[in-house]
C-alpha cells in the first residue's frame, strides 16, 4: 500500500476489530477502564493523551506527509494555531530567534509577535524565495527555527524548500513548513528536507468547511517525542468528532485537489485576460516568479488564486460584495468557492507590519463547483 489515495483511504483505518465497521468509530469518550493500575487494554488511558479516533487521523496524516518513513508521526490539534504554538513552546526557548516569511497567514505572524514575542522569542521576517536573504537573517547560534509557508497566504509566493532546508541545516536550525495551501497531495516537504510539517487541517485536509483543526508531522524521533510531550502537556488536542470529520475529508483529498487545481487554472487564465485586473498571483502561471520551483516541488499548483484590481481598495472591497457563487468569507480549502479581502479580513492583524498586504488584493479559494458557473460569477462581479 503506497499510492496516495490508497493511503488516504486506508492508512490507520483498518476495519474495527470488534464490529467490522469499515470506518473508524467516533470514540466519544474521555477515559478508559484500566485492568488493574496501569493495565491498559488498547494503550489508551485518558483522551487528552490519546483517543483511537484521533490516532486514526494521526496515523493517516503521517503516512501521507512522510510515506515510507517508519518513524513518521502525526499529531492532531484543535486548530492550526494550536499546532503552531506547540512547535514554538516545544522547540524554542526564551532568547531564541526564528526566521519568518515576509508573507504568511496573519494569525501566524500575530502568534509569533504578540504571544511568543513577549514570552522572549525574537523574530526576523524575510522573503524566503531568496535564500541569500535567509542566510543574512540567520543569527548564528541563536536561530532555532526557519518557518516557511509555500505557497504563501495570501500572495502565493513560492520558496524552494530543498534550498531553504540546506541553509537552515547548515546553521543548525530546524525547518518548519506550513503545507496548508498545497496539502500533502501536491507537496511533501519532509521529502525535500523539512523537519516538521504544519497544517491548518481546517482547510484542504478537512475540505468541507465544517471543522477547525491543526496537525504536525515529523520523522526525527527526538523531535517527535518533544512535540508529542507538548501536545499532551499543553493539551490543545483535536477532539474525537473533529478528528473523525477531518479523517472523512482526508479520504477524498486527492480527487478534490485535482479539481481545485484545474478550476484554479481556468480562473487564473480568465483573470489574466481581464482589463480590470492588474496582476494575477498563481504559481501555475509561467510568468509567476516561483513557477519553476513550484513545478519542481509540487504535483500541481493549487486552488488558491489572488489578484489585484485596477480600481484600488474601494473596487477590491466592492467586488467581494458582488459575487454570488463565491461566498464572502475567511478560510479556504473547502469544496465551495470563497472570496475575501485580505487587508481587511484574514490579514488585518498584520497592518503596519512587514507582512502588510496590498489593499487592492482579492483572494479566491477556488472550490470544486462547475467551472463555467465560477467563471460566469467572476465575469458579472468584475463587470460591476
Ligand atoms: O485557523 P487555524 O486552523 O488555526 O489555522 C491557522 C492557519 C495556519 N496556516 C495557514 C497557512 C492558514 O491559512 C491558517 C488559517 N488561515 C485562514 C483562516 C485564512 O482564511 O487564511
Amino acid at each position: 500500500m503506497s499510492g496516495f489515495e490508497t493511503l488516504a483511504i486506508h492508512a490507520g483505518q483498518e476495519p474495527d476489530p470488534l464490529t467490522g465497521a469499515v470506518v473508524p468509530p467516533i470514540y466519544q469518550v474521555s477515559t478508559f477502564k484500566q485492568d488493574g493500575v496501569g493495565g491498559l487494554r488498547g494503550g489508551y488511558e485518558y483522551a487528552r493523551s490519546g483517543n483511537p479516533t484521533r490516532t486514526a487521523l494521526e496515523t493517516c496524516l503521517a503516512a501521507l506527509e512522510a510515506p515510507g518513513h517508519a518513524g513518521a508521526a502525526g499529531l492532531a490539534f484543535a486548530s492550526g494555531l494550536a499546532a503552531e504554538d506547540t512547535v514554538i513552546r516545544g522547540l524554542c526557548r526564551p532568547g531564541d530567534h526564528v526566521v519568518l516569511p515576509h508573507d504568511a497567514y496573519g494569525g501566524t505572524y500575530r502568534l509569533f509577535t504578540k504571544v511568543a514575542g513577549p514570552w522572549g522569542l525574537h523574530q526576523t521576517s524575510v522573503q524566503l524565495s531568496d535564500v541569500d536573504l535567509l542566510r543574512k537573517a540567520i543569527v548564528p547560534g541563536r536561530t532555532r527555527l526557519v518557518w516557511v509557508e509555500t505557497p504563501s497566504n495570501p500572495l502565493l509566493s513560492v520558496a524552494d524548500i530543498a534550498a531553504v532546508a540546506e541553509v537552515t541545516h547548515e546553521a543548525g536550525a530546524l525547518l518548519v513548513v506550513d503545507n496548508t495551501f498545497a496539502s500533502p497531495y501536491l507537496q511533501q516537504p519532509i521529502s525535500l528536507g523539512a523537519d516538521i510539517v504544519v497544517h491548518s487541517t481546517t482547510k484542504y485536509i478537512g475540505g468541507h468547511s465544517d471543522v477547525v483543526g491543526g496537525a504536525l508531522v515529523a520523522v526525527d524521533p527526538e523531535i517527535v517525542a518533544t512535540l508529542a510531550f507538548h501536545q499532551n502537556a499543553q493539551g490543545a488536542v483535536a477532539g474525537p468528532f473533529d478528528s473523525w470529520l477531518t479523517l472523512r475529508g482526508l479520504k477524498t483529498l486527492g480527487v478534490r485537489m485535482d479539481r481545485h487545481c484545474s478550476n484554479a487554472r481556468a480562473i487564473a487564465e480568465f483573470l489574466v485576460a481581464h482589463p480590470s485586473v492588474s496582476e494575477v498571483l498563481w504559481p501555475g502561471l509561467p510568468g509567476h516568479p516561483g513557477h519553476e520551483v513550484a513545478q519542481r516541488q509540487m504535483r500541481d499548483f493549487g486552488g488558491m488564486v489572488s489578484f489585484r484590481v485596477t480600481g484600488g481598495e474601494q473596487e477590491a472591497v466592492a467586488l467581494c460584495g458582488r459575487t454570488e457563487l463565491f461566498t464572502l468569507g475567511e478560510s479556504l480549502g473547502g469544496v465551495e468557492s470563497l472570496i475575501e479581502h485580505p487587508a481587511r479580513m484574514t490579514h488585518a492583524s498584520v497592518a503596519g507590519s512587514p507582512l502588510e498586504v496590498p489593499s487592492d488584493l482579492v483572494r479566491l479559494s477556488v472550490g470544486i463547483e462547475s467551472v463555467d458557473d465560477l467563471l460566469a460569477d467572476l465575469d458579472q462581479a468584475l463587470a460591476g
